[in-house]
């Protein structure tokens, strides 16, 4: 005999996002975790990508650890062109039924830009056809509280300053329909809360088509 599964419609599409230091990663990765022990197929996703194999990876590790030096607009156009890449194998993978658990996407692109003084409207249009995430989760912490966690490292953007400013542009484009984690909170109560919230998003989204931002 055959046990067969319910039948699943596409993948839910997951984005966290936040500061340096606000624990996206681990909280992205517990939570492909989590979604597998529910028999959910995910894969789990980061931006940037650094695989020194792929010219746009190795053009943006260069910038990030300041070997080059790019102008604010074209810096922000090449991270976008790496989304742009991947565009169209996470689509295919949500068509699939695969839910993408994805580390940073164009939000962080039009926050980190604004915090170098770019025009919102500017950066958000680069992203725009783009495939728009199901549920974004922001992880909440404040430049104080990440520098606590045993200071920032060495690369371009992890000076308080800056972090600050990345700060004030996530307020400034965090929409209401956002999932805001406080990131000082116990990490398996963090966890413990996406995964319900992932698992409600499935749910919801199966039946829906994959829209553009
Ligand atoms: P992470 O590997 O998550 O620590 O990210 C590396 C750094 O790159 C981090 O400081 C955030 C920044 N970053 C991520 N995505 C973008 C983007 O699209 N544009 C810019 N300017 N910076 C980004
Ligand atoms: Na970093
Ligand atoms: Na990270």
């Amino acid at each position: 005999m055959t046990i067969s599964k319910k039948p699943r419609g596409r993948g839910a599409f997951i984005v966290l996002e936040g500061l340096d230091r606000s624990g996206k990663t681990t909280q992205s990765q517990a939570l492909v975790e989590g979604l597998r022990k529910h028999d959910v197929p995910t894969e789990f996703i980061r931006f940037p990508d650094r695989n020194p194999e792929n010219p746009l990876s190795k053009a943006i590790s260069d910038y990030l650890s300041s070997k080059t030096e790019l102008d604010a607009m074209t810096a922000h156009l090449l991270f976008a062109a790496q989304r742009t890449e991947m565009r169209s194998s996470m689509e295919a993978l949500l068509a699939a039924g695969t839910t993408l658990v994805v580390d940073r996407y164009s939000y962080s692109g039009i926050a980190y830009s604004m915090a170098k003084g770019l025009d919102k409207q500017w950066c958000s249009n680069v992203e725009a056809y783009l495939p728009k995430p199901d549920l974004v989760v922001y992880m909440e912490i404040t430049p104080d509280q990440a520098a606590l966690r045993g200071g920032f490292g060495e690369e371009r953007y992890e000076t308080r300053l800056f972090q600050e400013k990345v700060y004030q542009a996530y307020q400034a484009i965090k929409e209401d329909n956002w999932k805001v984690a406080a990131a000082t909170e116990n990490p398996a109560e963090i966890a413990k809360g996406l995964l319900e919230s992932a698992l409600q998003i499935l749910d919801q989204c199966q039946a829906l088509p994959l829209s553009r931002q």
